[in-house]
């Protein structure tokens, strides 16, 4: 296969629906997964063409036996993997810790950390018999800053940002790039998960300011991926212009 072939988790939404555009568009291969197989299904009809082949595979990150069997079922030729991106994530709840509800925190630390380990421990492995590849890790402000209400998601955000760090010092040996993407506020499902469909409290977080979209994040992603091969990114911080810090968005009522 001579187009490169780019692994991208959690594409049936947000930043990584609009990344498998961008890279589409670019005659990347696509590997597209998530939990939601009709919209797998129909996202492949719609970028599929003469120009980028898509497969899709339907899995949750944080079971390790699906993950391994998901990837295991890949035919040899797609199993080259050039690009992974950990996109799949989530934020549940926004509560102090003394009130938090321990699924919400079970469910961030499994998809978030646990899910992106599983994922790069096989197809890092992937890479590393190849000796190249590149990996991107969707990580946020919220890596970088904690904020109240939000102690276990930051966690999941600060843990991506060491594990990332460690991987680009074990693979650089490998000639494999290791780098993080770390947004502010992107209007995606991203609220609309975190109130657990609550659509007037998901809108309340994008009002008065506008914020990034997931368009804007797959600009940045694609052209960190474009670098030539002796670049590497370690980190892009990303924000609003009205947002200048975790918790300071300036909004016009
Ligand atoms: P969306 O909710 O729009 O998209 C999340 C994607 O992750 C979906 O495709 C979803 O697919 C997938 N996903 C979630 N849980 C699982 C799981 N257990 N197994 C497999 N796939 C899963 O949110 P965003 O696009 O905004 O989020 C993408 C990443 O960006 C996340 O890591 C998030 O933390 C991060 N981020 C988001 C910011 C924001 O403000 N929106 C800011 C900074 C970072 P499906 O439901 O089909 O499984
Ligand atoms: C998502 C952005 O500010 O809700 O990572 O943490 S924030």
């Amino acid at each position: 296969m001579k187009q490169k072939i780019a692994l991208i988790t959690g594409a049936t939404a947000g930043i990584g629906l609009e990344t498998a555009k961008i890279l589409s568009e670019n005659h990347f291969n696509l590997i597209l997964t998530g939990r939601r197989q009709d919209r797998l299904e129909k996202i492949r009809q719609e970028l599929e063409n003469n120009h980028c082949e898509v497969q899709t595979l339907c899995f949750d990150v944080r079971s390790k036996q699906e993950v391994d069997q998901a990837l295991a079922s890949l035919p040899e030729e797609w199993k080259k993997v050039d690009i992974l991106i950990n996109n799949a994530g989530l934020a549940a709840g926004l509560a102090p810790v003394n009130q938090g509800d321990v699924d919400d925190w079970e469910a961030m630390i499994d998809t978030n950390i646990k899910g992106l380990l599983y994922m790069s421990r096989e197809v890092s492995g992937w890479m590393i018999a190849r000796q190249q590849g590149h990996i991107l890790n969707v990580s946020s402000i919220a890596g970088v800053e904690a904020y109240p209400n939000g102690a276990v998601y930051c966690a999941t955000k600060h843990a991506v940002n060491a594990i990332s760090k460690a991987m680009r010092i074990e693979l650089a040996p490998h000639n494999i790039k290791v780098g993080t993407i770390s947004p502010g506020a992107i209007e995606t499902e991203f609220s609309l998960v975190r109130f657990k469909g609550d659509q007037e409290k998901a809108a309340k977080v994008y009002e008065g300011f506008t914020p990034l979209s997931g368009r804007d994040i797959a600009e940045s992603i694609y052209f960190v991926l474009s670098r030539p091969a002796h670049v590497n990114i370690d980190d892009l911080l990303i924000m609003p212009t009205a947002q200048a810090s975790a918790r300071d968005i300036f909004r016009k009522s």
